[in-house]
């Protein structure tokens, strides 16, 4: 299995709930390595580009005021297998249906308000991480 990268967000709920640092010890407990991060405070604009495969879904407009409502914690994780090792560690969409130990099970409110986003896939791991990391913003730690 090739090291991979992966976009992780932590949404407004978890990162006003002081989650941070708890979710970020389930990367480094699982593996992974943080290679980039940055806190950032979402326009409008950047979040409709993010979330651009949902924009005819009927959720995209909460979406999208969700995600803008306050700071998120956006970071690259690399390790093996990195995709789908994140989004167990995430658990499933809707923290109801989400396993026992999972973020979203731990974390999450609501479908909504459900604590972290993740790559789903190498195609959208390799478009997020570019759209809100620069090449010389990620630092391999090999
Ligand atoms: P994410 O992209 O945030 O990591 O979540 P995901 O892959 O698990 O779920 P996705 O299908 O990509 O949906 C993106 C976000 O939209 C909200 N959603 N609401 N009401 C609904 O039926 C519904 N479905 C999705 C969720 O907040 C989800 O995280
Ligand atoms: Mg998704």
């Amino acid at each position: 299995m090739a090291t991979e990268r992966t976009l992780s967000i932590i949404k407004p709920d978890a990162v006003a709930k002081n989650a941070i640092g708890d979710i970020y010890r389930r990367f480094e407990n699982a593996g992974l390595k943080i290679v980039a991060a940055k806190m950032l405070h979402l326009s409008r604009e950047k979040a409709e580009g993010f979330y651009a495969e949902h924009k005819e879904r009927p959720f995209f407009g909460d979406l999208v005021g969700f995600m803008i409502s306050g700071p998120v914690m956006v970071q690259v994780l690399e390790g093996e297998n990195a995709i789908a090792k994140n989004r167990e560690l995430m658990g499933a969409t809707n923290p109801k249906e989400a396993e026992a130990g999972t973020i979203r099970a731990d974390f999450a409110e609501s479908i909504d308000a459900n604590a972290v986003h993740g790559s789903d896939s190498s195609d959208s791991a390799k478009r997020e991480v570019a759209y809100f990391f620069d090449d010389d913003e990620i630092c391999p730690r090999g």
